[in-house]
């Protein structure tokens, strides 16, 4: 007789995808929320608890979303209308998303930044349906906090900054830049940048408001690409200086990829993240689609760096993608209500009219994206042929679990690793391959509706869909079930990641002239 192994869960069936390889007809095995086994007819080896015929569809690793805000204040001044970590995870995991980094935000006033995560960890713990980390934001970054805390931040697992070059109550000079960077290198932290140039924009601000041009559509006017084209090449000196690894967030700029091409090409550890936004829409979208019932509607749309003007510029973000400048590919999650006073309607002299006075300036900026970010790349960009499904392994999940220290448990499917997997619906070809016994996804248009987040719009409204995530599996159990209740996860099964070092970037360590001992001789 034989002994069989007993196991969790048993995937059947599965075309597997890691960041290198496209295996097909592969079991998983999963004993104690890690992944135990790969291979062909398992269940004459295992007996499993429960079983999933995978129905010769792809199976990819669990989302790493490396770039949500969640529970954020939108502003300093303003509590966010936005989502929170139960609304915003439950979002993510609808969306085929099982780990999030989120943020937590030090503001000016902050002189330590033990309270400012202890705030987090209050508003986080218990609340999420999948698993999360913190980057902090550093608005102050004093020598008492660098030398003090940092390290002790490191400790803690949260392994990750975020730096701004922009927005007057966050933005740091690049002196500032400069210390941090130093201490960020001498720790192994992943130091991430949101380049724009603050004064161009705010000269440009200037004059726009002279000539009482305020209505959404110039928040995209008032930052030009080279205003992110220039800060991006910056942010690469500041870090060449000092032999930082950098990545630079949310870029939109082709021009500005070409930046960080170059600096690769030179072996420079610099990184890039783009997002859905900036592939899939433009500009227009920040004109108001009904002029006459909502002239403030393409408030929705305002984002920073803003949504590029034309479809080369999208095409450019795809070349970047799949030509490998860009490491990483996040939502972004970013929201606010549209109709809500202290959300997009902000930017209204009168919340409640939106024919009254705009200012672009005053709305909260972000899009909400956690729980189409798959989906949307999947649809986009594997379905057209424009990217690999490896590529989009690679860059959804491989590499930001990599980036941000999480690259021996999150992000690839392979014995010891969590878990995490998305099991889509069976393509047309592979039905067919399947002789009759599984069946596609039917086609759908997106709605709000269709959405798990707190928002009460979605940027991909319309946006036709052929597969989604029908299952979302978090360290072995089901969370998503889209023919089978949708969200059967529960509030508080995700649980805080202690993250390491990167290993994706390492500084060079070639001492630059400045800190050569021969050139330091008086
Ligand atoms: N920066 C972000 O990282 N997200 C939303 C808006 C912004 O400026
Ligand atoms: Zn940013
Ligand atoms: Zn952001």
């Amino acid at each position: 007789m034989v002994v069989k192994i007993e196991v969790d869960l048993l995937v059947q069936n599965a075309t597997v995808v890691t960041a290198a390889h496209v295996h097909p007809a592969q079991d998983i095995a999963v004993k104690d929320g890690k992944i135990l086994l790969l291979g062909q007819n398992l269940a004459s080896i295992l007996a499993a608890t429960n079983v999933i015929d995978a129905q010769g569809a792809y199976v990819t690793p669990g989302g790493v979303d490396s770039h949500v805000h969640l529970d954020q204040d939108s502003s300093i001044e303003v509590a966010s209308t936005g989502d929170n970590f139960e609304t915003g995870t439950r979002s993510a995991i609808a969306g085929g998303t099982t780990t999030v980094i989120c943020f937590a935000m030090q503001t000016r006033a902050d002189t330590s930044l033990f309270p400012v995560v202890a705030d987090y960890h209050r508003r986080s713990t218990g609340q999420a349906y999948c698993d999360y980390g913190f980057h902090i934001i550093l608005t102050n970054p004093t020598p008492a906090i660098m030398t003090g805390e940092l390290p002790a931040m490191m400790a803690d697992g949260i392994s990750s900054v975020k730096l701004y070059m922009t927005y007057d109550p966050l933005k740091l000079g690049d002196k500032e830049m400069l210390d941090v960077m130093m201490a960020t290198r001498s720790l192994g932290m992943t130091t991430m940048v949101h380049a724009e140039n603050a004064d161009m924009i705010a000269w440009i601000g200037e004059r726009l408001m002279e000539k009482n041009l305020n209505s959404p559509f110039y928040h995209s006017i008032s930052r030009p690409q080279i205003a992110e084209d220039e800060a991006t090449y910056r942010a690469i000196a500041i870090s060449e200086l000092v032999d930082t690894p950098i990545l630079l967030v949310h870029m939109s700029s082709p021009t500005a990829v070409s930046h960080v091409r170059q600096a690769q090409t030179r072996l420079l550890p610099i990184h890039a993240e783009t997002c859905p936004h900036y592939l899939f829409l433009t500009s227009a979208a920040l004109r108001a689609p009904h002029p006459v019932t909502d002239p403030f509607e393409g408030a929705k749309h305002i984002c920073s760096p803003p949504l590029r003007a034309s479809r080369a510029d999208l095409d450019g973000m795809w070349r970047g993608l799949a030509n490998g400048s860009v490491t990483t590919f996040s939502s972004d999650h970013a929201t606010s209500q549209y109709d809500h006073p202290c959300g997009k309607k902000r930017g209204l002299a009168d919340p409640s009219d939106v024919t009254s006075q705009p200012d672009y300036r005053q709305v909260p900026n972000g899009l909400p994206g956690v729980e189409t970010r798959m989906s949307t790349l999947w649809e986009g960009g594997v379905l057209t042929g424009r990217l690999t499904p490896q590529k989009f392994v690679e860059v959804t999940s491989t590499n930001p679990a990599k980036l941000y220290g999480l690259g021996n448990t999150k992000g690839a499917i392979a014995p010891g690793y969590d878990a995490d997997l998305v099991i889509w619906y069976p393509t047309a070809e592979q039905v067919a391959a399947a002789d009759g016994t599984s069946v596609s996804m039917t086609p759908f248009s997106l709605t709000n509706a269709h959405l798990h987040h707190a928002i009460d719009y979605t940027p991909f409204e319309g946006m036709r869909f052929t597969n989604w995530p029908r299952y979302t599996i978090l360290r072995g159990s089901v969370i998503w079930d889209r023919d089978g209740g949708g969200i059967v996860g529960a509030k508080g099964d995700g649980k805080f990641l202690r993250r390491g070092k990167s290993t994706l970037s390492k500084p060079r360590g070639e001492a630059a002239e400045w800190d050569k001992p021969e050139n330091l001789v008086a």
